[in-house]
């Protein structure tokens, strides 16, 4: 996995390695670098702002010509690439859960995204991963807009055994969450997951939707749901949500598709928000941590 990635940044520290650098080698290499994160799937502005601090780490190197080049590339590279990923720092759901539950109250997940990344199935497979750790749950059928979002999201509570807590379809998704914690409270349920719509007629009527549910619920966590294989089209939802509504961690799906890495590593870059989870597949169980030290180790092995 991420190989794509992986290939553009050995591609800057091998040039470097291999041979004295002149200038035109120097612009010749960035602009190579920049396209080669592009190709994998790395958000135009992302790409931009990672080959400007490889490039000053580049232009620090120059002076020291015969000294270890590649070393310096290569670390200045990890740095960047380090600090982002260790502001962005790394979160244990169930930890949180649990440590909410001993004072008597259930967690509250939002989910957040555009129309067909992945959020419904993401909640099953979040709840599935918080059963598997003994923590009880509830879902919330906060998407009242799309035909069949509430059937589907009851139909995987039915095959995981879980309640679901729903409405009407037109009604007020606030509320809908509202009773979710409700029914959470009622019955002592260690965590509450809520689902949401996707597409509304536009994405402020969406953003301004999202911002009432946040504002309505209170929710402990929110988690923005991306399609992996849409890099650009991604990092700028991420922004669009965080800008108008705030999230607090990402999960990306569909990386068990043809991912080139360059998602995680943007959404990080850009929001300063941690990955938690990637979605591997369409089953339940096809949800696997995101681990920030492997996914770096990966790409500078
Ligand atoms: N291969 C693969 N498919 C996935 C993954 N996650 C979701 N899908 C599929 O993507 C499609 C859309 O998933 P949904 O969960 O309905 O997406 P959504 O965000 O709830 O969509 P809306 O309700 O329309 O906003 C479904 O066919 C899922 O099975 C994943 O990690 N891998
Ligand atoms: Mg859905």
């Amino acid at each position: 996995m991420f190989d794509r990635l992986k290939q553009a940044f050995s591609a800057v520290t091998s040039a470097v390695r291999e041979k004295q650098l002149s200038d035109q080698d120097l612009d010749k290499l960035v602009f190579d670098f920049q396209i080669s994160l592009i190709e994998s799937d790395v958000a135009q502005s992302v790409a931009e702002a990672l080959t400007t601090e490889v490039q000053k780490s580049l232009a620090g190197a120059k002076v020291d010509r015969s000294a270890d080049a590649s070393e310096v590339v290569g670390e200045r590279l990890a740095v960047a690439l380090q600090t982002a990923f260790e502001k962005a720092g790394s979160v244990d759901l169930a930890a949180n859960v649990r440590e909410k539950s001993k004072a008597g109250e259930p967690y509250v997940i939002l989910f957040l995204g555009i129309n067909g990344t992945g959020k419904t199935t993401t909640v099953a497979k979040l709840a599935n991963f918080m059963k598997k750790n003994g923590l009880s749950v509830v879902c919330a059928a906060g998407d009242t807009h799309r035909p069949g979002a509430i059937e589907q999201l009851t139909e995987h509570a039915e095959r995981l055994s879980l309640k679901v807590v729903s409405q009407r379809y037109g009604a007020d998704p606030a509320a809908v969450g509202r009773d979710g914690v409700l029914y959470a409270k009622a019955h002592h349920m260690d965590c509450l997951l809520i689902d949401t719509a996707g597409r509304m007629q536009t994405n402020q009527n969406l953003m301004e939707e999202m911002a009432k549910i946040v504002r309505v619920v209170k929710p402990d966590f929110r988690i923005f749901v991306a399609d992996a294989l849409t890099g650009n089209d991604a990092v700028s939802q991420a922004e669009l949500f965080n800008q108008h509504v705030g999230f607090d961690g990402a999960i990306l799906t569909k990386a068990d598709a043809d991912v080139r890495g360059g998602a995680a590593l943007s959404i990080v870059y850009s929001t300063g928000k941690p990955v938690l989870f990637l979605g591997m597949g369409q089953g339940y169980d096809d949800l696997v941590p995101f681990d920030n030290k492997e996914f770096l180790e990966s790409l500078m092995s």
